[in-house]
């Protein structure tokens, strides 16, 4: 039904995407050039980008190199930067999706309210929401490409509730709060953190204002070696053919020799603790402020944190870095547990996202009538290669559990998983299959093998608690192998691990639809 009353008509198409950052859009350009044009990708908020449109702190930028962190078949010799800030990864995305012809198939500002799979008619019934009121698609595929970091997580702090000054997640920067002359308080010290309490750092110094930094867990923190790119290299990109796959290559092969140390044998992260080390001693002199930011547990366990300038911000006269736990936030300030009350105009809740528990699985029902949050809440989250799972027929999830990274580009990930996908669709024309689903015991053992894994990894040894792990200890996030085993794994779509059923015949839409 539209905002107006008039019944929209039911579409139809081949494949319903659901968001459009990098993996969203990813699928799009992808399916497009297999000639899988009907599609639709629907989008909760107004432009493409996703983590990129939304997280617009001050500092923000990506700590992966920017010539791994952008997909392969649309190279960017343009970046200023080894590791790109967000406006620029922003507008690359953009760039990408105009140039791609395939915008005019985005919806935006319309969220997906509920995805339900019918076996009758083997298809995803799916109902949007937007600003044009209430439409339901009717497709073959569900892909979605939500984000696994992209529902910003508020802090269960007594009180928090009852502040009476500016308060906002990182994810959600408000940029109509002045913060000149100001106290604020940043809660958390993770990546988002510690690029903006630099930047707060010097914004307050120059102004007369104050930061305060609440530390839960300290983070190992190692140099950032980030560069820019003069004018004669971006060129050289440009022109000189196979420069920027070289590139490329190099940066992918000198992240992947990390695996190891992650994986197998956390000792051979030494030069990185050595590294991390130095770099505390270089921004940090006194011995009561250093010994605060020095981790107690492996490297690796939690991510590891790029910066040259996080230590000096927090040596810095007008920042104090607060170690003891917070009791709770009053109408005007945060009081830790030692009885403390710490005075604060702007409240910022740098602590981090649902990652373990995906708000998006709430919406998306399967053959037997639960949704994914329920089937998950019983077993844990799991999917077979991180993109399908039993019971949801031609659903297939990018960014997917056990696919995410510590060492190396997420793009690649979404690029490795996007040819899983196109590897099914081509499956499912040349078989004339109406749905696939992968097998239970292939799915079990998949997630057995990772878990076995996943014992002797630096996530699960390492002495610290993380994101990484849901509530049980489980490690459902990260992928505990090389990449090159990930890209191997998904290149061809495995129909032996699945249930094949014949197609149907398409549905035909209801006639009250149709009537608009
Ligand atoms: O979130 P986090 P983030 N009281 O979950 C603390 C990606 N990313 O937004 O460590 C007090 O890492 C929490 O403390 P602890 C990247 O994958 C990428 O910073 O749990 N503190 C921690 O310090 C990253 O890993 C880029 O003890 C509380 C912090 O809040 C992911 O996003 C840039 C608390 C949360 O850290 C998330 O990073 C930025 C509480 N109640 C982010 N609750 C790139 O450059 C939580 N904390 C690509």
């Amino acid at each position: 039904m539209s905002a107006t009353g008039t019944p929209i008509p039911e579409q139809h198409v081949d494949h319903l995407i659901v968001g459009a950052g990098f993996a969203g859009l990813c699928a799009a350009i992808r399916l497009q050039q297999d000639g899988e044009t009907d599609f639709l990708v629907v989008e909760k908020a107004g432009d493409v980008g996703g983590t990129w449109r939304d997280n617009t702190y001050p500092g923000a930028a990506c700590d992966v190199p920017s010539q791994l962190y952008s997909f392969s078949f649309a190279p960017n010799p343009d970046w200023s930067m080894s590791y790109s800030p967000q406006p620029e990864i922003w507008a690359y995305l953009r760039r990408v999706a105009r140039e791609s012809g395939t915008l005019d198939r985005f919806v935006f500002d319309t969220r997906l309210e509920d995805a339900r799979w019918d076996e009758t008619s083997q298809h995803w019934h799916s109902r949007l929401v937007g600003p044009d009121g209430e439409r339901t698609v009717v497709s073959t595929t569900l892909v979605v490409g939500a984000g696994g970091l992209s529902e910003p997580k508020l802090p269960a702090i007594e009180g928090i509730e009852t502040f009476q000054g500016e308060l906002f997640h990182s994810a959600r920067w408000d940029h109509d709060v002045d913060l000149a002359g100001k106290r604020v308080a940043v809660i958390g010290t993770g990546a988002s953190a510690i690029q903006i309490v630099p930047e707060l750092q010097q914004q307050l110094e120059a102004t007369g204002g104050h930061l305060d930094v609440y530390q839960r867990t300290a983070p190992w923190v190692i140099p950032r070696n980030d560069r820019r790119y003069p004018a004669w290299e971006r060129a050289a990109l440009r022109h000189v053919p196979g420069l920027q796959r070289l590139y490329r290559t190099g940066i992918y092969w000198a992240r992947e020799t990390y695996v190891p140390a992650f994986t197998i044998q956390p000792k051979i992260a030494l030069p990185a603790k050595k590294a991390a080390l130095a770099n505390i001693a270089r921004g940090i002199q006194d011995p009561g402020l250093r010994a605060k930011v020095t981790p107690h547990y492996e490297i690796g366990c939690k991510r590891i944190l790029i910066s040259n300038t996080y230590y000096p911000a927090l040596a810095a006269d007008n920042v104090d870095l607060v170690t003891d736990p917070i009791a709770e936030v009053t109408r005007t300030g945060v009081v830790t547990a030692d009885g403390v009350e710490r005075p604060v105009d702007v409240l910022v809740v740098a602590t981090g996202f649902y990652t373990t528990e995906l708000p998006i699985t709430e919406h998306v029902t399967g053959r037997d009538g639960r949704t994914l949050a329920e089937v998950w809440r019983e077993s844990g989250m799991a999917a077979y290669k991180g993109t399908t799972v039993p019971g949801f027929p031609n659903y297939f999830m990018l960014v997917g559990p056990n696919t995410g990274l510590g060492h190396s580009s997420m793009v690649f990930v979404i690029e490795s998983q996007v040819e899983y996908l196109r590897g099914a669709v081509r499956a499912m024309r040349r078989g004339e299959y109406g749905a696939v689903e992968p097998q239970r015991d292939a799915h079990d053992a998949w997630n057995a093998g990772l878990q076995r894994r996943m014992r002797r990894t630096v996530w699960s040894t390492g002495g610290c608690s993380s994101w990484y792990l849901d509530e049980h200890g489980r490690n459902t996030t990260l992928w505990p192998k090389s990449t090159v085993t990930l890209r191997r794994q998904l290149a061809r779509f495995d129909t032996e691990a699945y249930d094949l059923r014949p197609s149907l015949p398409a549905p035909t839409p209801a006639k009250e639809d149709v009537t608009a």
